[in-house]
């Protein structure tokens, strides 16, 4: 990894879809042992702890299209602030969701700092959509657009400005669940998408290695990893609350990892979506706290 410091944030928010529990999740990733695995890679780890904000019960329909969006504006700013910080003490963030919608706040603090940011958005669905053509009203379908300056003003705005990432940038891997408004969103922006019929049929080496060179080629400042455990196969990670079956494997997602961190391409990440209400035995955190260790070096031999 290019940093030796990582800064792990929670985001204890489950405000971006209706199912509860994914709240959780930075418990649940922390209870996997995801300190003590970075730590015996050599890496300084400083747990920052959660993003506070009012937690209590929901769904508050404020809106149908936009489900809860004060409470998500209010982590976003907190979550884009804390990001910011972890950046200026010279640390890799490393932030745990929580519903997907975190990506908001965490791409509106990196963006901040690198002017042309590559995304890797490792998922079975696009979150590409926005108020008008959002199926479910879960702002967790939503990230990548706001990201991309689309959707609710006050979604798009938040740190002050936007967009905060250009679609020429991103590569979204693991596609297998998209919605007609996204697909046609993806055509007209030109987004690089790696489905799983790609994944099938070039393998997950060539796509890794397409992706690396396609972001090397665009002259990336720094690589934001956005990983939803949805992407890979529910086989591996029951525990999300939105499981799409024929997904990545186990080990095709281990692949991805060490290919990645062969490069030393990635510059901060993020694992989102781990609901252990929904889990068998907290598999869906241990399979993330094993790609992080992936990602940041881990070697068998
Ligand atoms: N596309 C659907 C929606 O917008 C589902 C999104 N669910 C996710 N996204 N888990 O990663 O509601
Ligand atoms: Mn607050
Ligand atoms: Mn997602
Ligand atoms: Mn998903």
């Amino acid at each position: 990894m290019l940093k030796k410091k990582i800064s792990i944030i929670g985001v204890p928010s489950d405000y971006g879809q209706r199912r509860r529990g994914v709240d959780m999740g930075p418990s649940a990733i922390r209870y996997a042992d995801i300190i003590e695995r970075l730590t015996t890679l050599g890496y300084e780890v400083v747990d920052e702890g959660d993003i506070q904000f009012k937690r209590g019960n929901q769904v508050i329909e404020q809106n149908n299209k936009l489900l809860n969006l004060n409470e998500i504006i209010e982590v976003s700013n907190h979550l884009a602030n804390k990001v910011q910080d972890v950046i200026d003490s010279d640390s890799f963030p490393l932030v745990l969701g929580g519903d997907h919608s975190i990506a908001i706040g965490t791409l509106a603090g990196l963006g901040k700092y690198y002017k042309n940011l590559g995304v890797i958005w490792y998922d079975a669905h696009a979150d590409l959509n926005t108020p008008d053509t959002t199926p479910s009203g879960n702002i967790h379908g939503m990230p990548l657009a706001v990201s991309l300056g689309l959707g609710n003003d006050k979604l798009t705005m938040i740190n002050g400005y936007t967009p905060k990432i250009k679609p020429e940038n991103v590569i979204i891997i693991g596609a297998r669940s998209v919605d007609e408004g996204e697909r046609e969103l993806i055509k007209k922006l030109g987004i690089k998408v790696y489905s799983m019929h790609e994944i099938d049929r070039l393998g997950m080496t060539k796509v890794i290695e397409d992706a690396i060179a396609y972001l090397r080629n665009q002259q990336v400042d720094g690589v934001h990893l956005s990983l939803d455990l949805d992407a890979l196969d529910p086989l591996y990670t029951p525990g999300v609350g939105t499981p799409v079956p024929g997904g990545i494997t186990y080990r095709e997602s281990h692949l991805a990892m060490e290919m990645l961190e062969e490069a030393q391409i990635i510059t901060s990440a993020e694992f989102v979506e781990v609901n252990p209400i929904l889990d068998e035995r907290n598999k869906t955190a241990d399979a993330a706290v094993a790609l992080m260790g992936s990602l940041f070096g881990e070697k068998l031999v």
